[in-house]
């Protein structure tokens, strides 16, 4: 028998939130029952022992990652922690809990995957995680692929030969490993995202040379990376339908408040328009339209494009955003990208007067209300699947969980169907590249113990998701930003 939590009863309802229009600022905003509220987390970032995917092979790499830290030497180790941190959420009011099932750790080899016989004590690991989260009643909201693919799809040691989505056969087999998953956990999960950060993870991996395999401004291969991604998550959104029709699947996007550094310059302006495009609306066109923009170049009339290509289209019963920061484009100065993007784009360490975190993001929550009115023209529910900032004193995370979440509440007023708030992240955890450095979580982990100690902030969301309401008297009531203690960079 399915199981629906309340939490997600109002995204599977799919009714729309209605809002007048106002360019007013509210003295309170409100969120409404059932809506969701939790943390996100990964299982590259936070299991041990993972270690048959790209990403593990790539963090054994000379000067891949920051002090050459690998996952296990601080992790969270999640799955052997699920009891204590089923706690946590409880305790913390959380209704929702989103993370990541480990392709590779479920199918390890090939041959595993072939003969469809997965890991024993990951199943277990799983299933119990997923059991004692819905008998907590904590919705489940399952990642389907967070960055690391397993290693007999991507070889990190191998740059030269494709990777991935870049290999056809990907797209296949991540269609039946989502369908494997909703025959078996379906009847406890009901809300899937498919690919994190689709756009992250060529641009990591091809343009910025941060992730496997490592190319930089390759933005060849990167494109055909992303279109494989985009084929992936249609294949994966079929196959989770014809096993759980009811499940709300969805992309999750890394959106970014896009800016111009000159706004006087029309040349910035119109590079923001194209970067906007790639970063933010592309992936969304194809999988919501069916809009196949072949050549990424904003139009519909190059020879391969497509409009409302039924392979494509509505492919997403949700949208997710994740939403850190601002990306400052220009057309002159930064990583110039080449074409069709053509821009310079300067991702973090942006020169504002804005506040930073201790990973040099600039904090702007307006850029929340941004990107989720701009993600209410896909005319979908939202769910802000990921949101939060590097801050080990915890000096600044109070006040950008109370800003935030007010941004959040007045997209709801505006009419945007924002059904869930995850803060990234429930605990520190390893952040790709940087490692260890940036400290993301509500709970801390004690290195040598694991144990999880609470950053006051932790007791800061708990009573907002209590009230479900954050004022403007709330946001003034929280400590003023300062500047980072601690920077990773
Ligand atoms: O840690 C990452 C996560 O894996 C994807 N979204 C952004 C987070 C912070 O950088």
């Amino acid at each position: 028998m399915r199981l629906i939590v309340p939490g997600l009863a109002l995204l599977l309802s799919c009714s729309k939130s209605s809002g007048a229009p106002s360019d007013s600022l509210p003295d309170a905003v409100t969120f409404p029952p059932g809506f969701m509220w939790g943390t996100a987390t990964a299982a590259f970032q936070v299991e041990k022992g993972s270690v048959h995917s790209d990403w593990a092979t790539w963090v054994t790499l000379p000067g891949k990652i920051k002090n050459g830290d690998v996952p296990d030497t601080r992790s969270p180790d999640a799955l052997a922690h699920v009891d204590g941190d089923v706690k946590l959420m409880k305790d913390g009011g959380h209704n929702a809990y989103r993370f990541s099932i480990d392709w590779a750790r479920l199918y390890p080899t090939r041959a595993a995957f072939d003969a469809d016989t997965p890991d024993a004590a990951a199943v277990a690991a799983y299933d119990g995680l997923l059991q004692k989260l819905v008998a907590a009643g904590i919705t489940p909201y399952v990642t389907l692929l967070h960055f690391a693919v397993p290693d007999y799809l991507s070889d990190a040691t191998k740059p030269k030969e494709p990777q991935g989505f870049e290999r056809p056969e990907t797209e296949d087999l991540f269609g039946q490993f989502c369908g494997r998953i909703a025959a078996r956990w379906g009847s406890l999960i009901d809300l899937y995202a498919t690919i994190n950060e689709p756009v992250v993870v060529p641009l990591g991996g091809y343009v910025q040379g941060s992730f496997p395999p490592g190319l930089v401004l390759d933005t060849k291969r990167a494109f055909a990376y992303a279109a494989g991604e985009v084929r992936g998550h249609a294949k994966c959104y079929d196959a989770v339908h014809a096993h759980d029709p009811k499940a709300q699947v969805g992309p999750v996007m890394h959106q970014r408040f896009v800016e111009p550094a000159d706004p006087t310059d029309p040349d910035d302006d119109a590079a923001v328009v194209r970067v906007r495009y790639v970063n933010n609306l592309w992936f969304l066109n194809a999988v919501v339209r069916g809009d196949w923009d072949a050549d990424i170049d904003g139009t519909l009339d190059g020879p391969s494009d497509k409009k409302g290509d039924p392979t494509l289209a509505h492919r997403a019963d949700y949208i997710g955003v994740n939403y850190y920061s601002a990306l400052r484009v220009s057309a002159h100065v930064g990583i110039v990208l080449p074409a069709p993007v053509s821009a310079a784009i300067t991702p973090d360490h942006i020169a504002s007067d804005r506040p930073k975190t201790d990973f040099v993001w600039d904090i702007y929550a307006e850029g929340l209300l941004a990107v989720l009115m701009e993600a209410k023209e896909y005319l979908l529910p939202l769910v802000i699947s990921e949101n939060g900032l590097a801050d080990a004193a915890d000096a600044n995370r109070p006040r950008f969980i109370a800003e935030h979440l007010y941004q959040a509440g007045i997209a709801i007023q505006r009419g945007a169907d924002v059904r869930g708030y995850f803060h990234w992240s429930l605990y520190d955890n390893f952040e790709w590249a940087n490692g260890f450095c940036p400290k993301f979580g509500l709970y801390q982990i004690d290195p040598a113990t694991s144990a999880r100690v609470a950053r006051p902030s932790a007791d800061t969301f708990r009573k907002f998701i209590q009230a479900a309401r954050v004022t403007r008297a709330d946001v003034a009531a929280t400590p003023a930003y300062t500047p980072p203690q601690t920077r990773c960079e």
